[in-house]
């Protein structure tokens, strides 16, 4: 059955404590940008600025509140007692790694927040959320159960949504989200073909000289938890993940009937590409655009992030536009494919870029910053309206940042406990924007 659907997105909003702690082996940005001082008010105004760019288009746009960080409650499970400023004082002095992981603002990062399965898609005409377990690395482990209560908040209707816990937090189960998910479809609401991308099987031993993210094991069974139709289980390229490659959305991205991606993308492209073509057979007929290394070497891929871009189909035009960071544009490569896509007669007609430059010096570009959610009209209408990104609501979250936000922070800034207060009071205050309650962070709990 096919109804009416919009694809909406969810942008993590960036938190106070955005830093280069150099967290994410096997993401080369992360890596070159380790110990740089960050501008934490840049960055959520950035990432403010490409919600609006979206929201202006007409896409439904939201807002998932930043995490609680420095995460107090972890560094007391390990052991670290007295005052939360104490708490936070010994962490550094004692188990710095531990500190650094409990102070990553990494859940601006809404694509790894969760895998989504649209309506049309699931057995039980629900919307199904699973919130990624991110047990690949310490920082992002901590985001999962903070997750599921924004988008309890987001999607509060059990007759529409489904929103599960995380898959258990075991390397066999590794997810990492809809960063390894791709939906394509004749249009949103019709049934689609899902792309779940995997890089190791659980039991298989793993010997690349960077982590493979995502288990064979966990895409299967969010498929299956979720009653999802239309699966496909591509393994990502061995090549891929070798080079920098830590999710698919780094050189692969798709909408509707369009799947736009790095050569090096899939570990068998052919045998990808054929089982897309039948999961789609009698309802859509997929267009592929491949662009080969020689093209665009993989490295400029992965630097440049043109497959990290958000690929969209603005209301009432005909072909697609892919909305590109800026890094895109300052890469001759990268730029002269793109350029050379929006000039063919293919399905991506438009290329924007936006400046994210603050999220992509830790490997975030603009589709890292989001959750693609189709919703039909009657679950558009069930979302929480208080989450959604209206002229006035960016205004108010602008201000609030400027009150709130540091303009410069080190690494070693993340030890001051002055940021601990500044960070509780922002978040404090933003509840109230968003009308959360008083109880939806830990802080606020206890
Ligand atoms: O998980 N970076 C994130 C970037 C996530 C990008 N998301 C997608 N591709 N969908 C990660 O590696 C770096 C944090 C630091 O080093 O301070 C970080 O977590």
């Amino acid at each position: 059955m096919t109804s009416t659907a919009v694809e909406a997105n969810a942008d993590g909003l960036i938190g106070p404590t955005h830093s280069y702690a150099g967290l994410s082996p096997g993401n080369l940005a992360s890596s070159l940008h380790a110990g740089k001082a960050s501008n934490p008010r840049a960055a959520v105004r950035q990432g403010l600025d490409k919600m609006k760019v979206l929201a202006d288009l007409g896409l439904p746009q939201f807002v998932l509140p930043p995490q609680e960080r420095p995460d107090i409650p972890f560094l007391r499970s390990l052991g670290f007692t007295g005052s939360d400023a104490r708490v936070l004082e010994q962490a550094w002095k004692d188990a710095p790694s531990f500190a650094a992981a409990a102070c990553s603002a990494s859940s601006m990062w809404a694509a790894n927040a969760a895998t989504v399965t649209p309506s049309a898609d699931a057995v039980d005409g629900r919307v199904h959320f699973t919130p990624a377990n991110l047990i690949t690395n310490l920082h992002r482990s901590l985001e999962h159960q903070q997750t599921k209560r924004a988008l309890d908040a987001l999607f509060p209707d059990p007759a529409h949504f489904a929103v599960h816990d995380a898959l258990p937090s075991v390397a066999h189960l590794a997810d990492e989200g809809a960063a390894n998910h791709v939906r394509m479809c004749a249009d949103h609401g019709a049934p689609g073909v899902n792309l779940l991308v995997w890089g190791r099987e659980a039991w298989e031993g793993w010997d690349g000289p960077y982590p493979a993210r995502q288990t064979h094991e966990a895409s299967q069974a969010i498929a299956r938890r979720h009653g999802a139709t239309g699966a496909v289980f591509p393994r990502q390229g061995r090549a891929a993940i070798a080079g920098g490659t830590f999710h698919n959305d780094v050189v692969c991205v798709g909408a509707l009937d369009t799947l736009f991606f790095h050569e090096l993308a899939f570990e068998d492209t052919a045998g990808t590409l054929d089982a897309v073509r039948k999961a789609a057979e009698g309802r859509f007929e997929p267009i592929f655009v491949e662009v080969s290394a020689a093209d665009l070497p993989l490295a400029d891929a992965i630097s440049s992030y043109l497959f990290n871009s958000m690929l969209i189909q603005v209301p009432g035009e005909d072909r697609l536009t892919l909305i590109c960071p800026t890094e895109t544009r300052d890469n001759p490569r990268s730029h002269a494919v793109a350029e050379r896509i929006a000039a063919s007669n293919g399905p991506i007609g438009r290329v924007r870029y936006v400046d994210v430059r603050q999220s992509m010096m830790n490997g975030g570009g603009p589709a890292c910053l989001r959750l693609r959610v189709v919703l039909t009209e009657a679950e558009l209408a069930a979302t929480n309206p208080a989450m959604r990104l209206t002229d006035d609501l960016y205004v108010r979250i602008g201000e609030w940042a400027d009150r709130w936000y540091r303009e410069t922070l080190s690494p070693q800034d993340l030890a001051d406990p002055a940021l601990l207060d500044e960070s509780r009071g922002a978040l404090d205050a933003l509840t109230g924007i968003l009308s959360l309650g008083g109880d939806f962070y830990p802080f606020q709990r206890s």
